[in-house]
Protein backbone atom coordinates (compact mmCIF):
# COMPACT_ATOMS: atom_id res chain seq x y z
CA UNK A 1 0.00 0.00 0.00
CA UNK A 2 1.35 3.33 -1.06
CA UNK A 3 0.34 6.52 1.54
CA UNK A 4 -1.08 8.64 0.59
CA UNK A 5 -3.48 6.60 -0.91
CA UNK A 6 -5.48 7.44 -3.75
CA UNK A 7 -9.21 6.02 -4.43
CA UNK A 8 -10.87 6.75 -7.80
CA UNK A 9 -14.12 8.63 -6.45
CA UNK A 10 -16.20 11.36 -8.09
CA UNK A 11 -16.29 14.22 -8.29
CA UNK A 12 -11.92 13.48 -8.42
CA UNK A 13 -9.57 11.18 -6.62
CA UNK A 14 -9.71 11.16 -2.57
CA UNK A 15 -6.33 10.92 -1.52
CA UNK A 16 -6.23 9.72 2.61
CA UNK A 17 -3.59 8.27 5.09
CA UNK A 18 -5.04 5.78 6.71
CA UNK A 19 -2.98 6.86 9.92
CA UNK A 20 -5.31 10.32 10.14
CA UNK A 21 -8.39 8.64 8.79
CA UNK A 22 -11.36 7.39 10.82
CA UNK A 23 -13.88 4.88 9.61
CA UNK A 24 -16.78 6.18 10.42
CA UNK A 25 -20.27 4.00 10.45
CA UNK A 26 -23.26 5.68 11.65
CA UNK A 27 -26.49 4.19 12.96
CA UNK A 28 -26.33 0.52 11.64
CA UNK A 29 -28.20 0.01 14.63
CA UNK A 30 -31.22 -2.64 14.85
CA UNK A 31 -33.54 0.27 15.37
CA UNK A 32 -33.12 1.06 11.87
CA UNK A 33 -31.89 -2.58 10.17
CA UNK A 34 -34.42 -4.89 11.34
CA UNK A 35 -38.11 -4.95 11.98
CA UNK A 36 -39.73 -4.03 14.91
CA UNK A 37 -37.62 -0.81 15.61
CA UNK A 38 -37.87 2.96 14.78
CA UNK A 39 -37.39 2.84 10.99
CA UNK A 40 -40.55 0.30 10.75
CA UNK A 41 -42.45 2.59 12.96
CA UNK A 42 -42.18 5.18 10.65
CA UNK A 43 -43.48 2.64 7.72
CA UNK A 44 -40.13 2.01 6.23
CA UNK A 45 -39.15 -1.18 4.80
CA UNK A 46 -36.50 -1.91 6.72
CA UNK A 47 -34.95 -4.61 4.55
CA UNK A 48 -34.04 -2.32 1.87
CA UNK A 49 -31.18 -1.25 4.18
CA UNK A 50 -29.75 -4.72 4.07
CA UNK A 51 -27.60 -4.76 1.84
CA UNK A 52 -25.50 -2.12 2.92
CA UNK A 53 -24.21 -5.08 5.55
CA UNK A 54 -21.77 -7.04 3.86
CA UNK A 55 -19.95 -4.49 1.57
CA UNK A 56 -19.59 -2.75 5.21
CA UNK A 57 -18.24 -6.20 6.79
CA UNK A 58 -15.57 -6.18 4.47
CA UNK A 59 -14.74 -2.09 4.93
CA UNK A 60 -14.56 -3.10 8.69
CA UNK A 61 -11.93 -5.81 8.23
CA UNK A 62 -10.06 -3.69 5.55
CA UNK A 63 -9.94 -0.75 8.54
CA UNK A 64 -9.25 -2.98 11.29
CA UNK A 65 -6.09 -4.77 9.19
CA UNK A 66 -5.11 -1.30 8.11
CA UNK A 67 -5.28 -0.14 12.10
CA UNK A 68 -7.10 2.97 11.42
CA UNK A 69 -9.56 4.55 13.65
CA UNK A 70 -13.06 2.57 13.66
CA UNK A 71 -16.12 5.11 15.00
CA UNK A 72 -19.31 3.64 15.37
CA UNK A 73 -22.50 5.89 16.17
CA UNK A 74 -25.57 5.20 17.81
CA UNK A 75 -29.03 7.19 17.39
CA UNK A 76 -30.86 7.32 20.31
CA UNK A 77 -32.56 8.61 23.78
CA UNK A 78 -31.76 8.59 27.49
CA UNK A 79 -34.46 6.47 29.26
CA UNK A 80 -35.94 9.17 30.40
CA UNK A 81 -35.98 11.07 26.80
CA UNK A 82 -34.64 14.39 28.69
CA UNK A 83 -32.37 14.50 25.13
CA UNK A 84 -35.59 14.37 23.41
CA UNK A 85 -36.58 17.24 22.01
CA UNK A 86 -40.71 17.83 22.08
CA UNK A 87 -40.10 18.18 18.16
CA UNK A 88 -38.94 15.15 17.65
CA UNK A 89 -40.52 13.18 20.39
CA UNK A 90 -43.86 14.44 18.57
CA UNK A 91 -43.51 14.72 15.11
CA UNK A 92 -45.59 12.41 12.68
CA UNK A 93 -47.83 9.69 13.02
CA UNK A 94 -45.60 6.70 13.58
CA UNK A 95 -47.21 3.25 14.79
CA UNK A 96 -44.99 3.51 18.10
CA UNK A 97 -43.22 6.84 19.41
CA UNK A 98 -39.86 7.13 20.54
CA UNK A 99 -39.67 5.34 23.93
CA UNK A 100 -42.60 3.54 23.55
CA UNK A 101 -41.96 -0.39 24.22
CA UNK A 102 -41.76 -2.52 21.14
CA UNK A 103 -40.79 -6.22 19.78
CA UNK A 104 -37.05 -5.37 20.53
CA UNK A 105 -37.39 -2.93 23.31
CA UNK A 106 -38.08 0.59 24.23
CA UNK A 107 -38.12 2.34 20.55
CA UNK A 108 -34.76 4.70 20.16
CA UNK A 109 -34.17 4.50 24.10
CA UNK A 110 -30.15 3.96 24.64
CA UNK A 111 -29.59 0.14 26.33
CA UNK A 112 -32.54 -1.53 25.18
CA UNK A 113 -31.91 -4.85 22.26
CA UNK A 114 -33.21 -2.41 19.54
CA UNK A 115 -30.43 0.38 20.00
CA UNK A 116 -27.73 -1.69 19.38
CA UNK A 117 -25.47 -2.42 16.49
CA UNK A 118 -26.64 -5.19 14.56
CA UNK A 119 -24.50 -8.30 15.09
CA UNK A 120 -22.98 -8.75 12.05
CA UNK A 121 -21.36 -4.68 12.38
CA UNK A 122 -20.89 -5.52 16.40
CA UNK A 123 -17.84 -2.96 17.30
CA UNK A 124 -14.40 -4.72 18.37
CA UNK A 125 -12.71 -4.38 21.15
CA UNK A 126 -11.34 -0.90 21.50
CA UNK A 127 -13.28 0.67 18.90
CA UNK A 128 -15.14 3.92 19.51
CA UNK A 129 -19.35 3.92 19.50
CA UNK A 130 -20.57 7.71 19.85
CA UNK A 131 -23.79 7.59 20.94
CA UNK A 132 -26.27 11.30 19.50
CA UNK A 133 -29.32 12.46 20.28
CA UNK A 134 -29.48 13.61 16.79
CA UNK A 135 -29.39 13.26 12.82
CA UNK A 136 -25.69 14.73 13.05
CA UNK A 137 -22.82 12.97 15.19
CA UNK A 138 -21.38 16.33 16.37
CA UNK A 139 -24.46 17.88 18.28
CA UNK A 140 -24.75 16.54 22.06
CA UNK A 141 -21.44 14.36 21.56
CA UNK A 142 -17.98 14.00 21.75
CA UNK A 143 -17.21 12.82 18.40
CA UNK A 144 -15.49 16.18 17.36
CA UNK A 145 -13.31 16.15 20.49
CA UNK A 146 -12.51 12.29 19.75
CA UNK A 147 -11.18 12.99 16.39
CA UNK A 148 -9.09 15.84 17.42
CA UNK A 149 -7.95 13.89 20.23
CA UNK A 150 -6.78 11.13 17.47
CA UNK A 151 -5.15 13.99 14.89
CA UNK A 152 -8.29 12.63 12.37
CA UNK A 153 -8.27 14.81 9.27
CA UNK A 154 -10.01 12.40 6.92
CA UNK A 155 -13.23 10.48 7.00
CA UNK A 156 -14.70 7.47 5.18
CA UNK A 157 -18.32 7.77 5.76
CA UNK A 158 -20.65 4.92 5.93
CA UNK A 159 -24.31 3.41 7.69
CA UNK A 160 -27.81 4.83 7.23
CA UNK A 161 -29.60 6.39 6.57
CA UNK A 162 -28.01 8.40 3.53
CA UNK A 163 -30.06 11.43 2.81
CA UNK A 164 -30.57 11.72 7.04
CA UNK A 165 -27.76 10.63 9.52
CA UNK A 166 -24.65 10.27 7.07
CA UNK A 167 -25.68 13.89 4.95
CA UNK A 168 -25.75 15.66 8.37
CA UNK A 169 -22.46 14.23 9.94
CA UNK A 170 -20.70 15.19 6.22
CA UNK A 171 -22.00 18.10 6.13
CA UNK A 172 -20.92 18.96 10.03
CA UNK A 173 -17.47 17.57 9.09
CA UNK A 174 -17.11 19.37 6.16
CA UNK A 175 -18.06 22.81 7.67
CA UNK A 176 -14.98 21.74 10.45
CA UNK A 177 -12.67 20.77 7.97
CA UNK A 178 -12.62 16.95 7.77
CA UNK A 179 -12.38 15.59 4.17
CA UNK A 180 -14.87 12.96 3.60
CA UNK A 181 -15.67 10.32 1.13
CA UNK A 182 -18.42 8.48 1.34
CA UNK A 183 -18.70 4.72 0.41
CA UNK A 184 -21.97 4.35 -1.93
CA UNK A 185 -22.40 1.06 -1.64
CA UNK A 186 -21.65 0.82 2.28
CA UNK A 187 -24.60 3.46 2.61
CA UNK A 188 -28.43 2.98 2.34
CA UNK A 189 -32.04 4.08 2.38
CA UNK A 190 -35.45 3.44 2.22
CA UNK A 191 -35.74 5.74 -0.43
CA UNK A 192 -33.54 4.48 -3.17
CA UNK A 193 -33.86 7.66 -4.93
CA UNK A 194 -33.26 10.40 -2.14
CA UNK A 195 -29.71 8.07 -2.02
CA UNK A 196 -29.11 8.61 -5.43
CA UNK A 197 -29.73 12.11 -5.22
CA UNK A 198 -28.25 12.43 -1.88
CA UNK A 199 -24.83 10.52 -3.17
CA UNK A 200 -25.01 13.29 -6.05
CA UNK A 201 -25.17 16.21 -3.32
CA UNK A 202 -22.41 15.39 -1.97
CA UNK A 203 -20.08 15.20 -5.06
CA UNK A 204 -21.83 17.77 -6.98
CA UNK A 205 -20.38 21.66 -7.52
CA UNK A 206 -16.88 19.94 -7.30
CA UNK A 207 -17.20 18.16 -4.08
CA UNK A 208 -19.60 20.84 -2.10
CA UNK A 209 -19.80 18.13 0.90
CA UNK A 210 -16.87 15.87 -0.41
CA UNK A 211 -16.08 12.39 -2.35
CA UNK A 212 -18.19 9.58 -3.27
CA UNK A 213 -16.79 6.12 -4.39
CA UNK A 214 -17.96 2.13 -4.33
CA UNK A 215 -16.17 0.36 -1.26
CA UNK A 216 -14.51 -1.25 -4.37
CA UNK A 217 -12.35 1.57 -5.37
CA UNK A 218 -11.07 1.78 -1.80
CA UNK A 219 -10.25 -1.83 -2.10
CA UNK A 220 -8.42 -1.04 -5.81
CA UNK A 221 -6.75 1.66 -3.97
CA UNK A 222 -5.58 -0.42 -0.80
CA UNK A 223 -3.50 -3.50 -3.13
C1 LIG B 1 -33.07 8.46 10.67
C2 LIG B 1 -30.73 7.94 10.63
N1 LIG B 1 -33.22 8.17 9.38
N2 LIG B 1 -29.83 7.22 11.30
N3 LIG B 1 -31.88 8.27 11.28
O1 LIG B 1 -33.99 8.89 11.31
O2 LIG B 1 -30.54 8.25 9.47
Amino acid sequence: MRVPVQVDASPAPFTFDPATTALVVIDMQRDFCEPGGFGETLGNDVSLLRSVIPPLQQVLATARELGMTVIHTREGHVPDLSDCPPAKLNRGNPSLRIGDPGPKGRILVRGEYGHDIVDELAPARGELVIDKPGKGSFHGTTFGAELEARNIRSLVVTGVTTEVCVHTTVREANDRGYECLVLSDCTGSYFPEFHRVALEMVAAQGGIFGWVAPSTALFDALV
